[in-house]
């Protein structure tokens, strides 16, 4: 028999942003919680991400708990603070607000399943790596959209002798590149920061690029002075209210202006202004139609080009980095922020390969470098993968034993008919589990903290309405998930979204079902449709 392990009223899953945020909650609230955390630390992706260069692509002063006794007793030291400070930050927060004592690290959940006998009550049955069954009436899944890590099949990787580090798990004590010669395969935002930090270490470093990084100036800025930092802790109350009113949960919001209502004076000026923000104000504050308007998006790629190429000195790596002809519309496949990325191109050791060239794919990795298909060989020492994640679906298929009330395993019924959750927090078949951060949620097209703010205080709510009501438990009906999945698609369906091979439709795993696996329509529209949708348990079956 398992060893048994206590009832808890909620488990949650991941002790990261969202599994703190609710926890800190729930506890105001009165409930018995536990984390159970496969890492060793807190912090999620920031614990488990560990590759030079690692930074954060939204502000400090909105990529934070809003909690107030949490954000007055913090500094942090730059505008986008690198994995370093967050770890300080997500030790910090655990000084104040004793979030460790309800973790428990280095537990793997590997199969749940709602348990209509369990102790004679309907719950959560939760089995662990260790063996350990628990028992819980709510599961919450805190496990992130960016954890399943993916290697692609290249033939003869496994032949290399040198070092292979995938981004999202680096070696403990790094990987000493000074004077080697390295590879990097892979330009998503961790490749633009491991390139960037490489390319000032290694003797020689070749990249592998698959689609250009259409990367926007990161405008980054240090609080040194005492200053600095007292004029950012003042600004934090009113920054953190206006990050829960923007479509994206950033600072700039979209102002009602479609791109060719200016001049092209007027167009220019905005987009100069915007891009000298920094961040991802030229997206996110520029004109209204960019998401929606090839044309106007075309534009701002103009603008995009005329300030990249600039800055790259090689016409052959110019037209690589920066092509001509877009290789997708601009936001709607992840951009990444950079602070020197296209400069390091200027240097003659800094090598780029396009793999969409012909004759430049990766024909083999052999045991000390790597060959393409014309035959062109790298010697090199080291590679780093930084090719990503089975992004979105891949933390909850992941879990093996994760199952309906039917017994079918989540992996399969998503695979089988596509991926969906009610209101992006709840799924059929699985009665009092909530989803935070996950599929069908504004997630990754948001800043994270403001959008797990949001997530987390309506599932709060719910569970205090499910007590309150004096409910057993609550699950979607089969007619408001598909519902829901219909909105998120006809949303899709009027943007760009569609015409980028991103990992926003599971485009990046080769076989993957090509799908919107995130909420288009923005923070305040999701708000809206979520609470009105808790009122009256609308779309939900209640028992
Ligand atoms: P991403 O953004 O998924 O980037 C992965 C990169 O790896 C991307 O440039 C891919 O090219 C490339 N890739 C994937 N498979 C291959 C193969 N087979 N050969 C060559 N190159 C390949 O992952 P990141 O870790 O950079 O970022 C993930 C998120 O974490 C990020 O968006 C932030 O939210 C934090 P592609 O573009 O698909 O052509």
């Amino acid at each position: 028999m398992s060893p048994q392990k206590p009832s808890y009223d909620i488990l949650l899953i991941g002790a990261g942003f969202s599994g703190i945020t609710l926890l800190h909650s729930l506890r105001q609230h009165g409930y018995s919680c536990r984390i159970y955390e496969s890492g060793s630390d807190l912090g999620g992706v920031w614990h488990s991400n560990t590759y030079p260069g690692c930074r954060s692509d939204s502000e400090a002063s909105i990529y934070q708990l809003s909690v107030p006794e949490v954000w007055k007793t913090f500094s942090f030291e730059e505008k986008f603070p690198d994995g370093e400070q967050l770890r300080r930050y997500f030790a910090h927060v655990d000084r104040v607000l004793d979030v460790k004592k309800d973790v428990e690290f280095g537990t793997t959940v590997t199969g749940a399943w709602f348990d209509a006998a369990a102790e004679g009550s309907r719950k959560w049955r939760v089995e662990t790596a260790d063996g350990r069954v628990t028992h819980c009436r709510f599961l919450i899944s805190c496990v992130g959209t960016n954890t399943e890590r993916y290697v692609p099949e290249i033939p003869g990787l496994e032949t290399f002798k040198g070092e292979v580090a995938h981004s999202a798990a680096w070696p403990k004590g790094g990987v000493d590149v000074l004077g080697k010669k390295v590879a990097v395969i892979g330009t998503g935002a961790s490749g633009i920061q491991i390139i960037q930090s490489w390319a000032k270490e290694a003797a020689e470093l070749v990249v592998f690029q698959r689609t250009p990084n259409l990367a926007l100036p990161m405008g980054q800025q240090a609080y040194s002075t005492p200053s600095e930092k007292t004029e950012f802790q003042d600004a934090l109350p009113g920054l953190l209210e206006t990050r829960m009113k923007t479509w994206s949960g950033y600072l700039d919001d979209v102002p009602a202006v479609k791109t060719f209502d200016e001049s092209p004076e007027e167009r220019e000026a905005r987009y100069e202004s915007l891009y000298a923000r920094g961040g991802f104000s030229l997206y996110l504050g520029g004109y209204s139609d960019l998401l929606l308007d090839e044309t106007a998006n075309r534009e701002a790629y103009r603008f995009w080009l005329k300030k990249t190429r600039a800055r790259i000195t090689d016409p052959r790596k110019r037209d690589i980095l920066a092509p001509l002809e877009p290789p997708h519309p601009m936001a709607v496949k992840r951009s990444s922020l950079e602070q020197d990325y296209f400069e390091q191109f200027n240097k003659e050791n800094v090598r780029l390969v396009n793999l969409r060239e012909q004759g430049q794919g990766i024909k083999t990795v052999k045991p000390d470098g790597i060959e393409t298909e014309d035959s062109t060989f790298f010697a090199v020492d080291t590679i780093a993968l930084a090719t990503g994640f089975n992004s979105v679906t891949g933390s909850l298929t992941s879990i093996p034993g994760l199952r309906n009330t039917s017994g079918v395993p989540l992996a399969e019924e998503w695979a089988t008919n596509g991926a969906s959750a009610y209101l992006g927090m709840t799924r059929r078949g699985y009665p009092n589990m909530f989803l935070c951060y996950s599929v069908h949620g504004p997630a990754s097209l948001s800043n994270a903290p403001s959008s797990i703010e949001l997530q987390s205080r309506w599932i709060v709510d719910a569970i205090r309405k499910i007590d309150a009501e004096g409910l057993s438990h609550v699950e979607p009906t089969e007619e408001a998930e598909k519902g829901f999945k219909a909105t998120v698609d006809a949303i899709t369906g009027m943007t760009l979204f569609p015409k980028a091979d991103s990992w926003y439709l599971g485009a990046n795993i080769p076989g993957k079902k090509r799908e919107m696996l995130i909420f288009p329509g923005g923070l305040p529209m999701y708000e809206q449709m979520a609470w009105k949708a808790l009122e009256n348990w609308e779309g939900f079956v209640t028992v």
